[in-house]
């Protein structure tokens, strides 16, 4: 089947956990942060760096347990730039980026399956995990954890890859090569389709039902007059209009039930 001339991956995952490093690791330079939009206060990266035969289109994200902007905001953005590509067209992959420290814990796993609500179910097989600040060899230990957060998750591939951003040349270069392999195969598998926009307004209807069944509804009040702004200002250009403010709603109550996991 052969592999997408351009392959489209956004960088998803904790504040901290090295999607910018990645990024630049792919780049070979420090990536250039732009506006979004022109009303967007917020900085969103797009780059897009000549790998083999093939085209990466990186999106960078904001870190979910960003310190200073409200959990709502983080969402609204991560939606924004997942739909932001030049061509109009969702992602191959989202590179589940995450930071070696202890292994995982109870909140990292509640992350992922936030994300799981936002962008559906189907949204598993896209997803690949990326594990930084790994010098060397895993221990069969590690191993044993990460396979057990996969499964814990849900990702449809259990394949992963490991980098060290701050690792020498000859090794990062190695390891590049060997998650762009493992994407492209993931990707295959797929049949090179990528993630849409028709899954996420299908996943955003589920969470609506959801939603209007729980107990946790928040009214918005006027203290989410600015989350309000940025969300407007930030889908209306990428999602349907009247489609913004059942997201934001979303938004709205996945910040209230699931805030620990967002914020820790
Ligand atoms: N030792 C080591 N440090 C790393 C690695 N990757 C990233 N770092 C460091 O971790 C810190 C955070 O990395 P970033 O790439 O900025 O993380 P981020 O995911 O973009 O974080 P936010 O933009 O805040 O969400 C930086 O100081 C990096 O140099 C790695 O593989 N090994
Ligand atoms: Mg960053």
């Amino acid at each position: 089947m052969g592999v997408p001339e351009e392959l489209r991956i956004v960088l998803i995952g904790k504040t901290g956990a090295g999607k910018t490093s990645i990024m630049n690791t792919f780049l070979g330079r420090a990536a250039v942060t732009k506006r979004l939009f022109a009303s967007d206060e917020a900085p969103c990266t797009t780059e897009t760096a000549p790998f083999g035969n093939q085209r990466l289109v990186l999106a960078d994200t904001l870190g979910l347990c960003h310190t200073s902007k409200s959990k709502e905001e983080v969402l609204s953005k991560l939606i924004a730039s997942t739909f932001q590509f030049d061509s109009k067209q969702g992602p191959h992959v989202f590179l589940y980026v995450h930071s070696w420290e202890d292994g995982f814990t109870t909140h990292d796993v509640e992350r992922v399956k936030v994300l799981r609500r936002i962008f559906g179910k189907e949204v598993m097989r896209y997803f690949f995990l990326l594990i930084t600040r790994i010098d060397g060899d895993l221990s069969s230990e590690q191993r044993n954890q990460i396979r057990k957060f996969i499964k814990k998750v849900g990702f449809k591939t259990q394949k992963y890859c490991v980098i060290n951003n701050r690792g020498d040349e000859k090794d990062k270069t190695k390891e590049q090569k060997q998650l762009v392999k493992e994407i492209n195969e993931m990707v295959e598998n797929n049949k090179l389709r990528n993630y849409t926009k028709e899954l996420f307004e299908h996943a955003q209807e589920v969470l609506r039902k959801q939603i209007q069944k729980s107990k946790t509804q928040r009214q918005m009040g006027a203290g989410d007059q600015h989350v309000a702004t940025v969300a407007k200002a930030l889908l209306s250009p990428v999602l349907p209009v009247d489609f913004v403010t059942l997201v934001l709603q979303a938004n709205v109550w996945l910040a209230t039930k699931f805030g620990d996991c967002l914020t820790k």
